[in-house]
């Protein structure tokens, strides 16, 4: 709904959704994410208070923040977040590439407020994973356009495919749901045979690798909590994108042209994530999102079918089996849910 959206400021619902999240109060954080996705798929815009009655997720915070903006037409709630000192250092913060909210707490309480002061201070130790962060810092921040991860997509294919020529390589994340744009791309790698190797992880494209091994238990029970991380192995990587020219002639014929000055790749966040095959579907399914629909489908497995879902399996209570899926139609089946497309899939 526009009324909800200020182009310049973002959605006030975020704002404080992310401010919270800072402030590690996760019960208030989700409840202003809900209520956002609530009223992002409204099929009419909310003018009145009455318009909001009988929604769900509309708590009193929440209302605080929805009659401001009917009133006023902006939220100074938000607003007040937008200038507060504290979140400004928060959100540079944690645009750094492995900074989360404790490091970001870490460098506040310290008396850091910029990144420029982060980047002066030498006392400061950081991981091998930051170091990178503030490498090619100004390429993450870009967002990532479908151009190209479709780019990527192609490296990564080839790629995997010259050391397991079978394997099934698939985008999910947010560009799987359609959307243009992105902070990284997402990739699903599994394959039908015998595992060999994570070889492929470690070849040249990589700036940066960061790899976790497996910690999936055979036979485990999924995991109750929403937000746990899954057992996957994994690898959070920044991959270096040269960019495409059509016609270089221009390179060889210009003599004053000195190829060293120009920076001819970009750097892009990829997260490769490595499932066995008879749980491809789950890790399709988890790693598609967004965070918020996952969330709500787990939810619902646990109260409303008895049954636990994660990005491994689906575990029936009442039956005490895990339920096979080749395909996430068929979890959506298992679940009682009609199927709900990708793109459907952004609330
Ligand atoms: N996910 C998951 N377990 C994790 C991390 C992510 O199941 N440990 C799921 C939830 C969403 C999906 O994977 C992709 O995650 P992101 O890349 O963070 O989100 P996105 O929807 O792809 O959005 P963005 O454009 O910001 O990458
Ligand atoms: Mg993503």
């Amino acid at each position: 709904m526009p009324l909800w959206v200020k182009e310049e400021t973002g959605d006030a619902f975020e704002i404080m959704a992310e401010n919270y999240e800072f402030k590690e109060n996760e019960i208030f954080c989700l409840e202003f994410l809900r209520a956002a996705s609530v009223l992002k798929f409204l099929p009419f815009p909310v003018t009145r208070m009455k318009d909001i009655q009988g929604l769900p997720c509309m708590g009193d915070r929440v209302r605080d923040v929805i009659e401001e903006i009917i009133e006023e037409g902006e939220s100074f709630r938000a607003k007040e977040v937008l200038n507060d000192e504290r979140y400004k250092s928060f959100k540079q913060f944690t645009s750094v590439f492995g900074v989360g909210v404790k490091t970001a707490e870490k460098w506040y309480r310290m008396g850091l407020q910029t990144l420029e002061e982060v980047k002066a201070d030498k006392t400061l130790k950081l991981s091998k994973m930051q170091k990178a962060g503030f490498l090619y810092y100004e390429d993450l921040v870009s967002c990532v356009t479908k151009a190209e991860a479709d780019a990527v997509s192609l490296i990564v294919k080839n790629t995997v495919c010259t050391f397991l020529p079978d394997a099934l390589v698939t985008i999910t994340g947010g560009f799987r749901r359609g959307k243009k744009i992105g902070h990284d791309i997402d990739f699903l790698i599994t394959s039908p045979g015998p595992r060999e190797d994570y070889e492929l992880l470690h070849k040249g494209l990589l700036l940066y690798c960061d790899i976790i091994e497996s910690t999936f238990v055979k036979e485990q029970l999924p995991s109750r909590n929403v937000d746990a991380m899954d057992h996957f192995q994994k690898c959070f990587a920044i991959l270096k994108l040269y960019h495409p020219r059509a016609d270089n002639s221009s390179y060889n014929t210009s003599k004053n042209f000195d190829m060293a000055q120009v920076k001819d790749w970009k750097a892009i966040r990829v997260d490769l994530v490595i499932t066995p095959f008879e749980q491809y579907a789950y890790a399709l399914l988890g790693w598609t999102g967004s965070r918020q629909f996952g969330r709500d489908l787990r939810r619902y497995a646990t109260h409303e079918r008895k049954m636990i879902l994660d990005n491994h399996a689906l575990y029936d209570r009442k039956k005490r089996i895990f339920l096979k899926a080749g395909s996430e139609e068929e979890i959506f089946a298992h679940l009682g849910l009609d199927y709900v497309e990708p793109w459907e899939r952004n609330a």
